[in-house]
């Protein structure tokens, strides 16, 4: 090999050591109180968050807040050409229902908690979407790796998988994605999108 070639692995090999070791540093503040400093991820102990619940991104990060908090905000449901639109209030006079369900990041924490809203499968009927229709599920969020996710049938249709409007007993606060989000059962917790905007039946 040429010398060349051994220099630069040397580099590669180092430049892993130095990631490894600034990635240990950064979850080692997840665990120890005395480097919470470091602990570049935002508020993630257990219990730690509004509502007892860790919050992986802030409505301000994300930048949706004057959006969630706009009263003009409609939550939309999309079957080709017909639109269907809810308000908060109008979701909230629906039939409510309640599911048990974690959030669990894949940044290393998860946490139960109780949720309150409408199934996502009544919405569906509200349009009469087929029931092997998958779902796309748009946030509020301007841009993000999550702005946008697609849920297969299997969860869109669980009585589990809700549109939460409340959780632990109290409106979900601005953080964990008021106005409305979604939570479902086995997914990960990049799945469970904040500021719900649109659901798009894909048929
Ligand atoms: N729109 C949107 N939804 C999102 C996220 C996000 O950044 N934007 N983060 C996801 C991730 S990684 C997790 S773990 C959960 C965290 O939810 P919480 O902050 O209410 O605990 O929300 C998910 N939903
Ligand atoms: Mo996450």
């Amino acid at each position: 090999m040429s010398e060349h070639g051994r220099t630069t692995r040397r580099g590669f090999l180092f430049g892993i050591g130095a990631a490894a070791a600034a990635l240990v540093a950064l979850t080692a503040g997840q665990s120890f109180g005395v480097l919470s400093p470091l602990n570049l991820f935002g508020p993630r102990r257990q219990g730690a968050g509004p509502q007892s619940l860790p919050v992986n991104r802030t409505a301000e990060q994300a930048k949706v807040s004057s959006r969630a908090l706009d009263p003009s905000w409609r939550l939309k449901v999309v079957d080709g050409p017909s639109t269907h639109e809810y308000s908060r209030e109008h979701l909230l006079a629906l039939q409510q229902s309640e599911a048990e369900l974690p959030i669990a990041c894949v940044e290393g924490w998860s946490t139960d908690a109780s949720w309150r809203g409408v199934r996502l499968r009544d919405l569906l009927a509200s349009v009469a979407a087929p029931l092997d229709s998958a779902v796309r599920l748009t946030s509020l969020e301007p841009k993000g790796h999550y702005r946008v996710t697609t849920m297969g049938p299997e969860f869109a249709h669980d009585p589990r998988t809700l549109v939460a409007l409340n959780v632990n007993g109290e409106p979900l606060d601005l953080d964990h994605g008021f106005p409305a989000r979604i939570i479902a059962p086995g997914r990960p917790g990049v799945l469970q999108t904040k500021w719900l905007s649109t659901i798009e039946v894909l048929r």
